[in-house]
């Protein structure tokens, strides 16, 4: 049977209609049915957004399964893109991470995909930002794993509403925190593994200094949490935080004038990849959105002019 290419079609088919939605978002980006789809979504966001970075082996995966844990546990409805940084080289291989949940595969409430990350300069897939546009307006919570390293971090920040950072005690992931001067970025500091002891106090020590260092971003200081999540400590706390960032970007319009400067960096990016620099050059003014306006239809549009 066809599937019918629409938010309410989705909501009441589930997991299943959710998968063979987001296989043609992959298989055919361009088609009329796939933008209508991808506009209605963007006019209806309805989570809240969460990307997660941290080195390999930091322990996001782990978090991950957690935090599902406790937002289900607060009646949230919960998806997850998990972006497979590996197949950047290889071209598809699937993620090799554990994204083998604890969780009950039967909850609906449970959303879980992993993505590979594609050929692109400095950022994350296209493809990332389709699926987390059409996952905001199906779920609460928009979870995206990615690995960062280096200032790589800065790839979550164009599809995210709140960024976290993982951190690992002992690692010197917090020297290289200070060096890279990412600490502007995330919203939100996690140390991970804080049962692991002295070396996840000092870790959390050297991340706060290195933040008061930085000044933070405006008018967000953010917090520097420990979390074990095998044993279940900080989680909740964390779960908190993420929520308190909502509430500070929904005053004053900061949540909308953030979701729109994503819509505008993901178009003009999609336009040059499609188009080079002189496509973004002659879609000139046309690259201007303003709140409400769908990037989807606009690349549409463009891509049958240019
Ligand atoms: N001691 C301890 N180990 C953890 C914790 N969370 C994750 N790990 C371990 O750290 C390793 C990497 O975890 P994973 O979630 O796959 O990290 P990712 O690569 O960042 O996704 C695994 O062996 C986990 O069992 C924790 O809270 N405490
Ligand atoms: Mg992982």
């Amino acid at each position: 049977m066809a599937l019918e290419l629409t938010l309410s079609a989705l909501k009441s088919g589930g997991k299943a209609a959710v998968a063979r939605a987001l296989a043609l978002l992959e298989q055919a980006p361009d088609s009329p049915a796939v933008v209508a789809l991808l506009s209605e979504a963007y006019e209806a966001p309805q989570a809240h957004v969460v990307g997660m970075t941290g080195p390999p082996g930091v322990g996001k995966s782990t978090l991950m399964n957690a935090l599902i844990g406790t937002w289900r546990r607060r009646g949230r409805r919960v998806a997850c893109i998990a972006v497979d940084p590996s197949s950047r080289r290889s071209g598809g291989a699937l993620l090799g991470d554990r994204t083998r949940l604890s969780t009950d595969p039967e909850d609906q409430g449970i959303f879980v995909r992993s993505m590979a990350a594609r050929d692109r300069l400095g950022g994350l897939a296209g493809l990332t930002v389709s699926a987390m546009v059409l996952m905001r307006a199906l779920y609460d919570v928009v979870l995206i794993e990615t690995v960062g390293v280096g200032q790589s971090e800065t790839d979550v920040v164009g599809v995210a509403d709140t960024v976290l950072f993982c951190v690992q005690p002992g690692s010197g992931d917090s020297l290289q925190f200070m060096k890279a001067g990412i600490a502007e970025i995330p919203h939100l500091v996690v140390v991970t593994k804080a049962d692991m002891g002295p070396a996840a106090t000092r870790a959390r020590a050297d991340v706060m200094g290195a933040l008061s260092l930085s000044g933070g971003e405006g008018d967000w200081e953010a917090p520097v949490l420990m979390v074990s999540s095998q044993q279940g400590q900080g989680v909740e706390v964390l779960a908190d935080a993420i929520d308190r960032h909502a509430a500070h970007l929904a005053e004053g319009g900061r949540l909308d004038a953030a979701r729109l400067e994503q819509a505008r960096l993901w178009l003009e990016d999609a336009v040059r990849e499609r188009f080079g620099r002189e496509g973004v050059r002659r879609a000139g003014a046309d690259l201007a959105l303003r709140a409400g306006q769908s990037p989807f239809r606009r690349l549409a549009d463009l891509s049958a002019r240019l």
